[in-house]
């Protein structure tokens, strides 16, 4: 036994780690409570190492938003935009064309492509946005759509969830991303995004995705209004339907900026949060293979020190990221392939860069 985590108060949950031992929402609230960030990240790394060693993972991506146009208009968001207003877009599928030509000579390996809850465009134009981006780029990985767009498509279409997830498929879809999720708390999405797919409804449209043989993410947007049981039940509830279907790839705690939102009395999310979130979700989510630590939303330095508590992953080159720099975020637009690589190396850990599906690409 450690003398220090002892001190901490958590000599009982290093044991249960130890033993591989799955941890209970109460020991997780200890964590979150506990006060001393190096005890509940050492932890963290211990599982952390135990999963994937010493890698840290990175992928050459590019973000793709078609349009912020937005019939939810959650309050905490700074990127969706009512039809008509000023700032609202709509990228055409020559626009996408575009945007993914623009890059062909870079080794991307995925295309990320997320938007608002648009009025009034046609299924056939996310189907269309799918087979638009592989005529240009036929090996890329798309990972595109939310559960909650996913819902909208079916409902658009009057389809099943399940035959318009094939129909996205044949159209090139490869992988689901985490985003939507928000926080699973009827009253956090009553409070905070009430138009939105509601909790059970993300986790239901992301189990039929694991039916149709593809891989999602999962996020919790936090920092905000949520109280540490909300997190918590949001995380055991990722846990569950894992055990189920095994079909989540990552995990990744997305830190709220609230610059630009309605909801921007809050402050931003401080360093040891951020961490936190990290490290407890990586405690908790022992059947989770990996947690991102996105640098977009918590800066590339602190991405970098998260790679010691708990993350395995830090995204990738990402580009033209809209969603945070609408609210304020201040990150770098892009980080560089040998930025990525010099960040990992100096975190101790040795970098590899994978596919959208963690097969390792090369190792540096
Ligand atoms: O769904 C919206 C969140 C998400 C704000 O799957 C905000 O690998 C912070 O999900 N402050 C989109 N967050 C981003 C996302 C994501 C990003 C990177 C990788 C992956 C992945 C997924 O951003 C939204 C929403 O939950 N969001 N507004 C805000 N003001």
């Amino acid at each position: 036994m450690d003398s220090f985590i002892e001190k901490a108060g958590l000599a009982d949950i290093q044991v249960k780690v130890a033993a591989g031992e799955r941890l209970t929402l109460a020991d997780g609230k200890r964590l979150f409570e506990c006060s001393n960030i190096l005890a509940v990240g050492y932890l963290a790394n211990i599982v952390r190492e135990r999963i994937n060693g010493n890698k840290a993972y990175f992928i050459y991506n590019q973000h793709i938003n078609y349009s912020n146009i937005c019939t939810n208009l959650c309050k905490f968001c700074a990127f969706g935009k009512e039809k008509g207003h000023d700032q609202a877009y709509e990228m055409s599928i020559d626009d996408i064309q575009d945007k993914v030509r623009q890059r062909l000579d870079e080794p991307i390996t995925e295309i990320h492509m997320v938007g608002g809850i648009h009025p009034d465009l046609p299924y056939s134009y996310y189907l269309d946005a799918l087979r638009a981006i592989k005529e240009v780029r036929p090996d890329v990985h798309i990972q595109a759509f939310t559960c909650v767009e996913i819902q909208h498509l079916a409902d658009l279409a009057a389809k099943s969830v399940g035959d318009t997830l094939e129909d996205l498929k044949e159209a090139g879809l490869g992988s689901i991303p985490g985003g939507g999720a928000e926080v699973f708390s009827p009253r956090i999405r009553e409070l905070t995004c009430e138009r939105k797919l509601d909790g059970a409804g993300w986790l239901r449209v992301t189990r039929q995705a694991h039916e149709h043989g593809l891989h999602t993410n999962a996020t919790l947007l936090y920092g905000h209004i949520e109280t540490i049981d909300e997190r918590l039940e949001h995380l055991d509830a990722l846990r569950k339907t894992q055990d189920d279907t095994g079909g989540f790839l990552a995990y990744i705690p997305l830190a709220f900026h609230p610059k630009n939102t309605e909801m921007s009395e809050h402050s931003r999310t401080t360093g040891v949060d951020d961490l936190k979130n990290i490290a407890v979700a990586r405690l908790m989510l022992d059947n989770f293979p990996h947690v991102k630590a996105y640098w977009v939303m918590i800066g590339p330095k602190l991405a970098q020190v998260a790679l010691s508590f708990g993350a395995d992953d830090m995204d990738g080159t990402v580009k033209e990221e809209i969603i945070t720099r609408m609210a304020g975020g201040e990150s770098d637009q892009a980080l560089g392939h040998k930025t990525l690589i010099r960040l990992i190396k100096e975190a101790g850990r040795e970098p590899v860069e994978r596919d959208t599906l963690y097969t390792t690409l090369e190792t540096f």
